[in-house]
């Protein structure tokens, strides 16, 4: 089948399940996306994506006790309190993404919360043991398009997860032109927000750089826990949601 039909007929089979396009052609083992796209499932509620790896596998670029803590508190509260401040709202039934595009800035449980599971629910997929290098193919190709080349994106990417000061996610993401560009959100914000400052869009690939993330393992040398992230970056994961 090709790609966009396939694309199609995904996200009409999975009607109100967010992050849809991001299981296209996956044919193996539950992936953490596909479990996270179990949105408005019968009663309502969402739930925690299993992580499609071991806690250690991503060691040493990220160490085992901050992935348990990570997934197994930190993102199992923001889908606990995320399901409790959907109860009654007139976003029952809704997609993730139409959830978090129509939140405004003043719904901090279901903006913080809603992003919360969204950004983790992304930032698990996209890593891998077995990931690192550069990519390949179209998502080469965009990026080569929009920064004038792998390096330069690495320097933008990691320039902006650097930067962003205090809490916050720094995103690789494809405009309404289809054109790919960096941000950074704070908090737990993410580009699909409105009323966020800086260019929306849809995000491919995205860092976690709360000090949560890598606190434990690197103290206060986020440079150095953003550098190691692109040694485990899943680059088929994210060409997938090139779309
Ligand atoms: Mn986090």
């Amino acid at each position: 089948m090709k790609k966009r039909k396939f694309i199609k007929a995904t996200s009409t089979l999975m009607v109100g399940t967010a992050l849809a396009p991001m299981v296209a052609c996956k044919s193996e083992a539950k992936k953490t996306t596909e479990v996270a796209s179990k949105v408005m499932a019968k009663g309502g509620s969402f739930e925690l994506p299993a992580l499609s790896f071991p806690l250690d596998a991503l060691a040493p670029n990220i160490d085992a006790r901050t992935m348990e803590i990570h997934h197994g508190k930190h993102h199992a509260g923001y889908v606990r309190k995320f399901n409790t401040a959907l109860e009654g709202s007139s976003h029952v039934g809704k997609s993730l993404e139409d959830i978090l595009a129509a939140i405004g800035p003043d719904d901090t449980g279901l903006r913080n919360n809603g992003g919360g599971h969204y950004n983790h629910s992304l930032f698990w997929s996209v890593m891998s043991p077995k990931g690192g290098g550069t990519p390949s193919g179209d998502l080469s190709d965009a990026i080569n398009a929009a920064f004038g080349g792998f390096d330069k994106f690495k320097e933008a990417f990691s320039t902006a997860a650097k930067t962003r000061f205090g809490s916050g996610w720094a995103w690789l993401a494809k405009g309404a032109d289809g054109k790919l560009f960096v941000t950074s959100t704070p908090n737990q914000d993410n580009p699909l927000m409105s009323n966020i400052d800086g260019k929306k869009g849809t995000p491919i690939l995205g860092l976690d750089v709360w000090e949560h993330a890598y606190y434990l393992n690197y103290q206060n040398r986020r440079g150095d826990y953003v550098g190691n992230f692109f040694n485990i970056i899943d680059w088929n994961e994210v060409a997938k949601r090139l779309g």
